[in-house]
């Protein structure tokens, strides 16, 4: 009947569990702080691991249902199962004190897993999750143990040296609820404390070197030439011409967003056909006697028709072709071996893009400025890619540390074994701004207006059409380059009803966009956007 193992209720052994589970995370979060490897918590490195593992419908599906909030609710969704799975790992160990020690060693496997399979890591990212799991169990028995009945009076007697206040009434006991309480308490608020700390600590970047905001851009020896007047309408309701840096969207796998100290950055050139392998500083970018400024319009192969995922920039940078035939690089069109280039980044991504596309004279570049600033880090700070053209998944590398040159035969980036295209040029598209589907309008004159894009080779024309009548041309901005994206408008004289306006673009190449609806993967998604309206 003596048995050292106490059992422990079901409702205090699950706060124990998740008390404990919360201390652990706490201590991995500060170990990984101080060791300055803050992408080793486990926490994230579990949903680093779900990101890349997730098949791509449910990726879809969680940018469709979140947008860019994905990240956050990937976090959270990870965390809720964790609490419910500690609540329960906390009951069994309560009935069993083996459980604990079980249930932890198989999170701890999970984590482990997680953390030394990311890109780059070592052996010391183990250290985090173990200090974790060791402060778990602690934290977990100890909890129990406060939170254990007391034997009986009876048993007492026999198997414990310190009689339980309930055996000395003589009747069977619980245990101090208020010394539990407390003690639950503290270590929660231990482990809170520890833990906002250390992630305040990491959310403020690395403390010296150089950083997107201290970081100095020449101006550019070849300066983008002025916007025409007239090519932003400054309409109530409309895009700008240019995206703010704050407002510009955010596309990337990365659930902490890399902080490289541009100081001690490099950008490595090698591969095949690469006949003078270089290394790149951030310094050697800034004196590039060629370093330009250029506008051009960065969209995902992600966005819906209609969606929010593009945006427009002035981009400061060296042209990647000049870089690269400096390097002794030669395009397939001019007998090249290599017809892939596959840029790396600092957390992993690896991006596929066409060495035709990047050497046929458009506007390449490694970009480190964005809008007149250097590049925020959630845009890839020190150095991003952005050719126009193609999509971002297989073109425009933030945090970008490496440039192979290969063969599409020979490798696969990162989208492509999980069902997006090899290849990604941007296609034609339109966008209807205002107004918003579902408004309520006042009859009468009303401005349609939106932005349309085809990169690199330009926008000839847009046409508007209500209720499926016929098409009617809208007006265009004044075009800055056939990189950007061009505002159009168009007065409609509106009748009450319920009206559908759809709208579609033709390219400078003649192609005009297909009414066919296509979702995003693998290519892009087509079809004309639409929106309904009701006017009183
Ligand atoms: N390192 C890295 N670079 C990346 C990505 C990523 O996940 N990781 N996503 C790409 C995708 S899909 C797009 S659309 C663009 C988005 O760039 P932005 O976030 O600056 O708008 O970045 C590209 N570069
Ligand atoms: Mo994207």
């Amino acid at each position: 009947m003596s048995d050292t193992t106490r059992s422990t209720r079901r409702g205090p052994a699950a706060v124990a569990g998740l008390v404990a589970t919360a201390s652990a995370l706490a201590v991995a979060e500060a170990a990984a702080v101080a060791l300055s490897r803050p992408t080793s918590t486990p926490l994230l490195a579990v949903g680093d691991a779900v990101v890349d593992l997730a098949p791509p419908p449910v990726k879809q599906f969680a940018v469709d249902t979140f947008g860019t909030a994905d990240k956050p609710a990937l976090l959270i969704g990870t965390a809720v199962l964790l609490a419910l799975t500690a609540a329960l790992v906390g009951a069994a160990a309560g009935r069993r004190r083996a459980f604990g020690p079980a249930g932890i060693a198989a999170f701890t496997a999970v984590g482990l897993a997680s953390v030394l399979t990311r890109p780059g890591s070592g052996p010391l990212d183990a250290l985090p999750t173990l200090a974790g799991a060791a402060v778990c169990t602690g934290v977990l028995l100890w909890l129990l143990g406060a939170a254990a009945d007391r034997p009986q009076a009876v048993d007492s007697v026999g198997s414990s040296p310190e009689p339980s206040p309930g055996g000395r009434e003589g009747t069977p006991t619980g245990f101090d609820r208020r010394r539990f309480a407390l003690l639950a308490g503290a270590a929660a608020a231990a482990s809170a404390g520890t833990g906002i700390g250390a992630r305040l600590l990491t959310a403020s970047g690395p403390a010296t070197g150089l950083t997107p905001g201290n970081a100095v851009l020449p101006r550019p020896g070849d300066p983008a030439p002025p916007v025409p007047d007239g090519a932003d309408l400054e309409l109530d309701g409309l895009a700008p011409f240019f995206t703010p840096n704050a407002d510009f969207y955010r596309i990337d796998t990365a659930l902490s967003v890399p902080r490289v100290d541009a100081s001690t950055w490099s950008l490595r050139v090698h591969g095949l056909g690469v006949a003078r392998e270089r290394v790149l500083t951030y310094a050697a970018l800034l004196e590039h006697p060629d370093l330009r400024e250029r506008d051009i319009t960065l969209a995902c192969v992600s966005n819906p028709v209609g969606g929010s995922y593009v945006g427009n920039a002035r981009w400061i940078g060296v042209p990647l072709a000049s870089l690269l035939a400096d390097s002794g690089v030669r395009s397939p069109a001019d007998g090249g071996p290599a017809d892939q280039l596959v840029s790396r980044s600092q957390d992993g991504m690896t991006i596929g893009t066409p060495v035709t596309d990047v050497m046929d004279g458009r506007e390449a570049m490694l970009a480190v400025g964005m809008n007149g600033r250097p590049l925020p880090y959630d845009h890839g700070f020190p150095v991003r890619m952005v050719v126009p053209g193609l999509y971002g998944y297989v073109s425009a590398c933030k945090w970008i540390t490496e440039i192979e040159l290969t063969t599409f035969g020979a490798f696969d980036a990162y989208w492509v074994p999980r069902g997006w295209s090899a290849r990604g040029p941007v296609k034609t598209q339109s966008r209807i701004d205002t107004p918003r589907d579902g408004a309520d309008l006042d009859r009468g004159r009303i401005t349609v207006a939106g932005v349309a894009w085809a990169q690199n080779t330009g926008v000839d024309r847009v046409e508007v059409s209500v209720d499926g009548g016929p098409w009617t041309g809208a007006g265009l901005a004044e075009e800055d380059t056939a990189d950007t994206w061009r505002q159009w408008a168009l007065d409609w004289d509106a009748g009450s009803g319920e009206h559908r306006i759809a709208v579609r673009a033709t390219d400078r190449d003649g192609h005009t966009q297909t009414s066919e609806q296509a979702p995003p993967a693998p290519d892009g998604a087509t079809g004309h956007h639409t929106v309904t309206v009701n006017v009183a």
